[in-house]
């Protein structure tokens, strides 16, 4: 009976490896000092990238650069409208394959942190919420209302039990270590009033009922239910952070801002290294035990998905730069800092903190622990430089710094004094599109009222029309006059966010808001015809809303339009969502073959054209972007996806492009023939466009 003897040896076998599997599966835990991962204490350092802000192409190099900078985890939002654009059809193709990048993670040995949100903020059109939600009836988002709770817990549990089946969590040997349930919410919670309360600990009760096995945080709720860790965003949390809600929850910054997003029309905001890594020091030196860095790699917000006003390119200024090329000194100066903190960990974890001073501006942050466990952090938050004793050894600490010492004796790490070079980024021109011949021109057509089919009594509101299928909304009336060319005063009041101008057909102005304000006035003097005269306004949105109460409220669009101090506000208005070359989608190869496409320069204005050519790969691995200074405001395609919306005219205060390259990812690419079309809003000249390769270079 040999068989006999066999299954049991099999049954052992297949015992020892469930054994081997439960042993790799710890549920995560915390303490008052930190998270409890594989059954112990850890300082964690984490780094937000967000899936479809890159391509699954750029995944693995950008977690291994996260990796070799000394990040132990990898941080993203959950994207849910970009998972379920309509109310039950999903997709996790692509860029949106959050289960491939838990994968990639896991494979290089990395955590991760899943923030689910599912309301995420994050410079996200609608801050993630898919627009349906919106014609829910008795809908209102973020509150104890039961439509919403309803639809977020569906979509929560979904992702939960998504990340379960490919056994994405700790507690089941998978990388997810900690996850996130609502966002920032005390920001606005007071808007809720009586509706607030109710729902953080409704948000609570009801993610910690998904079992995942792994803890949650709230960031910015200080009330954040238990066992709900309460967490910091900011960029001073060392100094500005009260602190945990309980003795026996962890100190953890979810959103250390590495610098600021960027808007259309304003600067660029940058950080330096140095004042960075003073505030992670010190962060940790105040217990802290897990700090992110938002973002470690911005990327890119392609298509429509930036919220309003929110450039394309988003934190480039990251470690990881949009291209995902290192930026120094901040990736290498934090790269050191990880390793000086790592040094400390066991003093960190298990030691007591006293605090010593040292002077006026000057104190020591000493850990002790078990005999010859020893750490300290040296600060100084004077703006000079100064000399100071630390159990009687002189130490120079640099202006505004904070100098790490693992044992106590030794200055391994000073957070002003950075040893890694500037690199400089340069972008070489690899191809100008400066032949005529090779472009092509599509005049979109200016919408009548006689052409509308959707038509209403009154001015209604973009958002809600659109649905954001489209960023472009025509409304058009007719007017009939009794004398010729008559002088008319236009006045038309907005919500936003641009608005062009056509009468009779012809373009005849433009304006547009701000992030800041992104209401408007537009007023203009027109010529009249006898008889009838056709006004055709085209409503633009640059990204829908994404923070603040009530997004369910929000509008956007004309809202009061007067001709000679006459209100046709309420009149026979005809609407035409998207332009005709977008639901033709000609920028697509197929869609392209649609309409007739013509000369370059035939059109006699300038306003509303879309052009064409195509273009071979730049050969090489360097990331590709395009340089459209000479255009004006639009959308690219590349091989029928759309890398973003441009805004180049939109000037900063000191009169640049907020942003003047378009990242265009390799894998969107082929090495022929790659079809370039361009919708240009206003009077750009494609014949400018560069295709450019990037290099990061150290300064010698
Ligand atoms: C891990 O967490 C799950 C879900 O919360 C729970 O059912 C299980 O008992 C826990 N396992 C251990 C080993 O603590
Ligand atoms: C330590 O003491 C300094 C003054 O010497 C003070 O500014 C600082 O807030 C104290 N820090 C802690 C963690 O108590
Ligand atoms: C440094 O001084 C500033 C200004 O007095 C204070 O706000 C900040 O909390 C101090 N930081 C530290 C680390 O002591
Ligand atoms: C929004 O549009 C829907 C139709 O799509 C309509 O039923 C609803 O009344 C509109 N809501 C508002 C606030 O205008
Ligand atoms: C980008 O293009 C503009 C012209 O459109 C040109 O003036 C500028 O020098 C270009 N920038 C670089 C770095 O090539
Ligand atoms: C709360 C906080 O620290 N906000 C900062 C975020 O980053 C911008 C840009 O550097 C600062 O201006 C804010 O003060």
């Amino acid at each position: 009976m040999e068989g006999k003897d066999c299954c049991p040896l099999l049954w052992r076998l297949l015992l020892a490896m469930a054994v081997v599997e439960v042993a790799s599966a710890w549920n995560v835990t915390y303490d008052g000092r930190s998270l409890i991962v594989d059954g112990e204490r850890k300082i964690l350092f984490s780094g937000s990238i967000h899936y479809p802000r890159s391509t699954p192409q750029m995944w693995p190099s950008l977690i291994a650069k996260a990796k070799q900078g000394g990040i132990d985890v990898i941080q993203t939002y959950v994207f849910w409208n970009q998972h379920e654009p309509q109310q039950g059809q999903y997709d996790f193709g692509g860029n949106k394959d959050i289960v491939r990048l838990m994968k990639e993670v896991q494979a290089q040995g990395l955590y991760a942190c899943l923030r689910i949100g599912p309301y995420i903020e994050s410079e996200w059109t609608y801050g993630g919420l898919p627009y349906w939600l919106h014609d829910i009836p008795g809908m209102v988002y973020r509150s104890d209302n039961e439509p919403f709770k309803f639809q977020m817990q569906k979509f929560t549990t979904m992702i939960v039990n998504m990340m379960k089946a490919n056994n994405l969590y700790a507690s089941q040997g998978g990388p997810i270590i900690l996850s996130q349930i609502e966002n920032e919410y005390q920001t606005v919670e007071a808007a809720f009033y009586e509706r607030g309360p109710p729902y953080v600990r409704w948000a609570a009760q009801m993610a910690v009922g998904l079992q995942t096995g792994v803890p949650w945080v709230m960031c910015k709720q200080d009330d954040a239910p238990d066992p709900v860790i309460n967490a910091c965003n900011g960029m001073r949390c060392g100094e500005t952070f009260a602190g945990p809600n309980s003795p026996n929850k962890p100190s953890i910054w979810t959103e250390n801002w590495t610098s600021h997003y960027p808007v259309f029309g304003e600067d660029q905001h940058t950080r330096s290294a140095e004042d960075i890594a003073f505030h992670v020091a010190l962060f940790v030196a105040k217990k802290g035990s897990y700090v992110n860095y938002y973002m470690y790699h911005g990327g890119t917000n392609f298509g429509r998905t930036a919220s309003a006003f929110v450039t394309t390119s988003y934190y480039d200024q990251a470690p990881l730069d949009e291209y995902g090329l290192m930026r120094q000194p901040q990736w290498g100066h934090l790269a050191g800092l990880h390793s000086a903190i790592k040094l400390c960990s066991n003093a960190l974890l298990y030691g007591t903190p006293v605090n010593i001073s040292l002077g006026r501006l000057q104190h020591a942050i000493v850990f002790r622990g078990s005999p010859g466990i020893c750490a300290a952090f040296l600060i100084n938050n004077d703006t000079r430089s100064t000399s100071i004793l630390f159990q009687n050894v002189p130490y120079a600490l640099p202006p505004e710094s904070i100098s790490i010492l693992p044992d106590c004796k030794t200055a391994v790490f000073n957070t002003a004094e950075t040893s890694t070079k500037v690199s400089i980024r340069t972008m070489t021109i690899n191809q100008k599109l400066d032949s005529s011949e090779k472009w092509q021109e599509y005049k979109e057509a200016i919408v009548l009222f006689d052409m509308t089919s959707f038509r209403a009594n009154t001015l209604l509101d973009h958002m809600n029309i659109t649905k954001d299928a489209s960023d472009y909304l025509w409304y058009t009336f007719r007017v009939q006059q009794k004398s010729p060319n008559s002088k008319a005063e236009l006045d038309v009041f907005s919500h936003g966010h641009a608005l062009h101008v056509f009468v009779n057909g012809v373009y005849r102005g433009s304006a547009h808001g701000s992030h800041g304000n992104p209401t408007f006035s537009l007023q203009q003097s027109v010529f009249f015809n006898k008889e009838t005269n056709y006004i055709s306004l085209l409503s633009v949105t640059v990204g829908f809303p994404n923070s603040g109460p009530h997004l369910e409220q929000r509008i956007a669009g004309p809202h009061r339009l007067k001709i000679n101090k006459v209100d046709f506000t309420n009149y026979a208005w005809g609407y035409q969502v998207g332009l005709s070359g977008e639901n033709k989608g000609i920028y697509t190869d197929v869609g392209s073959l649609k309409v007739q496409w013509n000369k370059y320069g035939s059109s006699i204005s300038h306003q509303l054209i879309w052009y064409k050519t195509t273009f071979d790969a730049p050969v090489g691995n360097d990331p590709v972007a395009l340089n459209l200074s000479s255009m004006g405001k639009g959308e690219v395609y590349i091989n029928g996806q759309s890398i973003g919306r441009y805004w180049v005219s939109f000037r900063t205060a000191s009169g640049v492009p907020s942003q003047t390259w378009y990242h265009i990812p390799q894998s969107y690419l082929k090495p022929k023939g790659n079809l370039l079309v361009i919708l240009e809003e206003e009077s750009g000249n494609p014949l400018g466009i560069t295709i450019d390769t990037i290099q990061a270079t150290e300064q010698q």
